[in-house]
């Protein structure tokens, strides 16, 4: 469970960091785990895997030619362990206190690989205008480093408060320094400061967002690894709502304005 503080700072700046939840061994069976699915040797797949920084997603951006971001979603329907990754007991306890919910959903996963010194940035953006599907927008990320995610190389960065600032994903730009840009910024609300800043996070251990929290990531411009593993989980009462596309929607198997259940949004924690 989070102590009182995290929570607050949770609500105010809309992440925190949290405990290391996997130790060394636990970690380096995740990181296997992830090499048998990227080589293709699951007998289940994944819903993607693919190259962001050469796709023309909302997340990847390429600046050179040689950039890469491995992006596998839903890797626990490839890997059991990672199903098990998301059960986590601390994982869940921590999100549900967060989220005041009794029940948790898995919405999708993802990791996001950064190679050494080819890996590119992830844009700017804000998760739930990229979730159009669901409702409302009341979803936590866990984020947990599978290597030591710092500033060189390609830790996430933050920008405090800005998950109470509306939807400003269309107007999000993603700077040549790697910054946050606002096209419009007459459009936020009054008196507030873009100021971002890095959420360094130690192998093991975790970062909650809140899914409207601005944030990207930068190149990985080290000789390190930067592995991490995301759960977006859904609190009880989020519905199937479609106005816009996803690659979940296949999956989708109620009716608009229903619970999002099924088997591919296991529930993984009820209190
Ligand atoms: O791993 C990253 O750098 C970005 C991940 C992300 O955007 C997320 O977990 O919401």
């Amino acid at each position: 469970m989070l102590t009182a503080e995290q929570v607050l700072l949770f609500e105010r700046d809309g992440f925190v960091k949290g405990d290391v939840v996997l130790n060394d061994e636990e970690v380096e069976i995740l990181r296997r785990e992830l090499d048998l699915v990227l080589e293709g040797k699951t007998v289940k797949k994944p819903v993607l895997n693919r190259n962001l920084a050469s796709e023309s997603s909302e997340y990847g951006m390429s600046m050179e030619a040689s950039e890469t971001i491995v992006q596998v979603v839903n890797i626990w329907m490839a890997s059991d362990v990672y199903l098990q990754h998301a059960a986590n007991l601390a994982l869940c306890e921590d999100v549900a206190q967060l989220a005041g919910t009794d029940t948790l959903r898995i919405w999708h996963d993802q990791i996001q690989y950064k190679p050494p010194i080819t890996g590119g940035p992830t844009k700017w953006h804000q998760d739930h205008p990229l979730w159009p599907i669901i409702k409302p927008a009341e979803l936590i990320s866990a984020w947990v480093a599978l290597d030591d995610a710092v500033v060189e190389n390609g830790c996430m960065w933050m920008v405090p408060g800005s998950h109470q600032w509306g939807d400003h994903q269309r107007h999000l730009l993603h700077g040549a320094d790697h910054m946050p840009k606002h096209k419009r910024p007459e459009l936020l609300p009054e008196g507030v400061e873009i100021k971002p800043i890095p959420f360094e996070i130690k192998k093991g251990q975790v970062g909650y967002h809140h899914c409207m929290t601005w944030h990207g990531s930068l190149p990985n411009q080290s000789q390190m690894k930067r592995r991490a593993i995301a759960v977006h989980y859904m609190p009880g009462h989020i519905r199937y709502e479609p106005v816009g596309n996803h690659p979940m929607n296949k999956h989708v198997h109620v009716q608009p304005g229903e619970l999002l259940t099924g088997d591919d949004f296991p529930v993984v924690y009820k209190k």
